[in-house]
């Protein structure tokens, strides 16, 4: 018989096998509950599908979230897939000027050089400030000294200059950015979303862009990584993309198209997943872009100015079929819809020309822009001699019915629009286009010298020439499509709530800032590789020594508030306050580097750096390949990838 003792022990035994029976229970319950929230997580997330990760060399570090393991929730029709267009790339018409024709003189080459090199120093400081204060933050605050995040915080900075660094030979600084490039996280971010537009022509285009001019490979698959993240956009009811991408909902596959999206977020998507289609040789990133394209041109004819869009268009509707809404009334090339029209032939060029129904889009488009949108501004009698021939672009009110009414506002965004002219002209055979686009380049150039600054405005009102109401009374009207008039003062006081207060023609200036924006050098670069005009290379330099002046700080560059304010002149403001009006922003957005230095140093380079027969620009002027005769219009194995910086 068991003692007490034993019994106790017997008891404690039983009592600690019990505890630890419970507490294995407790543990394979715990397990269990474990296992059955990572399914749950897993079934919110749109059925994330665990397969073994292939491990990578380099420095590439994997993010933590593979998104091409994700299930879509709406899956596309295979059987309705659109794919790359099958076939040899056309050999497209010669866009660039031929320059070997011109014999360039020893003084020429060397302001060349040294333009070229003053643009490098400011790309150098602006780049260096970055690295010193804002490592891997999405931009420095050149007043403050310090890093903030605007992008998700991946670093749009760093990606976004990377191919500037690229072509201007700053080898040391381009490794150390790729290094930084090949540990960023996709699935670590500052914010719950990020826009798929600006994470599309920042972030994938900067990546493709490097890799297509060095081939580095790393930088290919954290394109891949996020090209995969941003594809989940596109898994929608009715596939149309969500440009506000919030992380969760994309998980979990409840992301929603918006009912008011703007038109340059829905058709700002294809070059670029066009490009890492091509890469990757994976046609489910053409396939989603395409489906926008598809629904643009359905719509294109049937909106209150047909040829265009309005500015904001609703991709929400739930019919696959049909579902864009575009019935709204204003129509611009300015914000929120610009690079929507900017795409339409680019993405013709990066196809090898071998769909036609981007020619289409950009011709329809243009027509209607070209008619409604286009207007010479009334000069004032400043230039007794030869008066500038400028265009500029402004805004339309269309009801459908009888109202076209132009506003003409002028937009720095709106700037884009020469270059884009002028490309469509040359690739399309319109010698007119060519021509408008150069009147529209030199148009912004010339509001730029308007200002006290030499930088035109963010947004301005400006009197326009009246449209022809009678026939043309001369031989040179007649051959002016857009005729000019006289100064008429009485017209300019009329329109002019504060004559005198803005420089003539201005009437307002909504917004005054200048913003490190490219717009305005992109046109003049493009109509300079294009025209072959040695007097834009002038007009650049003056543009180029304004922003410098007006804009440079003691580490970097920064955004002004006013360009009605010239350099050193800041009085007091326009209520009568004392003190020295503010001229900074504290702001340097990462196109600074992206796009308007590069603009600047590729027109004062030699003219077959980045020929615009080899490479098509990006909104963000990241320079992608275009596909070859006989190299092959998919897969970078028929791209020649040779190194060109
Ligand atoms: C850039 O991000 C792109 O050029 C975009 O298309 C418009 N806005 C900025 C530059 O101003």
């Amino acid at each position: 018989m068991p003692g007490i003792s034993d019994s106790f022990t017997t008891a404690a035994a039983f009592h600690s096998a019990m505890a630890i029976l419970t507490a294995r229970r407790f543990q394979r319950l715990a397990l269990l509950t474990v296992v059955a929230l990572v399914f749950y997580i897993l079934l919110d997330q749109a059925d994330y599908v665990a397969i073994p990760m292939v491990p990578k060399t380099g420095q590439y570090v994997q993010s933590t979230y593979d998104w091409a393991r994700r299930r879509m929730k709406y899956p596309f029709d295979e059987s309705k897939l659109i794919k790359l267009p099958e076939g040899i790339p056309r050999e497209l018409p010669r866009i660039q000027y031929d320059f070997s024709q011109d014999e360039a003189s020893e003084s020429h080459i060397k302001t060349q050089k040294e333009r070229q090199e003053a643009v490098k120093q400011a790309a150098k400081k602006s780049w260096n400030a970055y690295r010193k204060y804002a490592w891997g933050r999405d931009e420095l605050l050149p007043e403050k000294l310090t890093g903030k995040d605007t992008f998700a915080g991946w670093g749009a900075t760093l990606v976004d200059s990377l191919d500037t660094l690229w072509i201007m030979g700053l080898k040391d600084e381009y490794k150390e950015a790729v290094q930084k490039t090949a540990t960023i996280n996709w699935d670590k971010t500052t914010s719950s979303h990020c826009s798929l537009f600006e994470t599309t022509i920042r972030y994938l285009g900067g990546l493709l862009s490097a890799y297509d001019l060095n081939g580095d490979q790393v930088l290919l698959d954290k394109a891949v990584e996020l090209g995969d993240m941003l594809y989940a956009g596109f898994d929608t009811p009715n596939h149309m993309p969500a440009n506000s991408f919030n992380f969760r909902e994309a998980k979990a596959g409840s992301l929603r198209p918006s009912m008011g999206e703007s038109s340059a977020a829905a058709g700002t998507l294809s070059l670029e997943f066009t490009r890492l289609a091509q890469l990757t040789g994976d046609p489910k990133y053409f396939n989603a872009i395409s489906g926008v394209t598809r629904a643009l041109e359905k719509t294109q004819d049937d909106t209150n100015l047909p040829g265009m869009w309005p500015v904001f268009i609703d991709v929400s509707r739930n019919e696959p079929e049909n579902p864009i809404g575009a019935k709204g009334s204003s129509f611009s090339l300015g914000a929120s819809a610009d690079s929507a029209y900017e795409y339409f032939s680019k993405m013709y060029v990066l196809l090898g020309g071998l769909d036609p129904t981007y020619k289409k889009l950009h011709m329809k488009s243009m027509a209607t822009a070209r008619n409604h949108l286009l207007f010479r501004p009334m000069l004032p009698d400043l230039y007794p001699a030869t008066p500038p021939d400028v265009l500029l672009s402004g805004n339309v009110y269309a009801n459908g019915q009888d109202i076209i009414d132009l506003q003409p506002q002028v937009q720095h965004l709106g700037c884009f629009a020469g270059g884009m002219f002028a490309l469509g002209g040359k690739l399309f055979h319109e010698p007119a286009h060519v021509k408008i686009g150069e009147q529209l380049a030199r148009g912004c150039a010339w509001a730029y010298d308007a200002f006290p600054s030499g930088i035109m405005p963010e947004v301005s009102e400006i009197i326009p020439c009246p449209a022809p109401s009678s026939a043309p009374s001369s031989k040179d009207e007649e051959e002016e499509e857009f005729p000019r008039c006289k100064w008429d003062d009485a017209t300019y006081k009329e329109a002019n709530t504060a004559p005198g207060r803005y420089p003539k023609p201005f009437r307002a200036v909504q917004d005054p800032s200048y913003l490190l924006r490219p717009e305005a050098i992109e046109s003049i670069f493009i109509a300079y590789r294009i025209t072959g005009k040695k007097d834009l290379l002038d007009i650049a330099w003056r543009m180029f020594t304004a922003v410098q002046k007006a804009t440079e700080t003691n580490e970097a560059y920064t955004a002004i508030s006013d360009v009605n304010v010239a350099p050193g002149e800041e009085q007091a403001d326009a209520h009568g306050r004392g003190g020295t009006r503010s001229r900074t922003k504290n702001s340097m957005e990462s196109f600074w580097i992206a796009e308007t230095l590069k603009y600047y140093y590729l027109i004062f380079s030699e003219p077959d750096l980045i020929s615009l027969d080899d490479y098509v620009f990006n909104t963000e002027a990241h320079p992608l390949k275009i596909p070859k005769p006989g190299k092959g219009a998919e897969g970078k194995e028929g791209l020649d990838t040779e190194k060109e910086a």
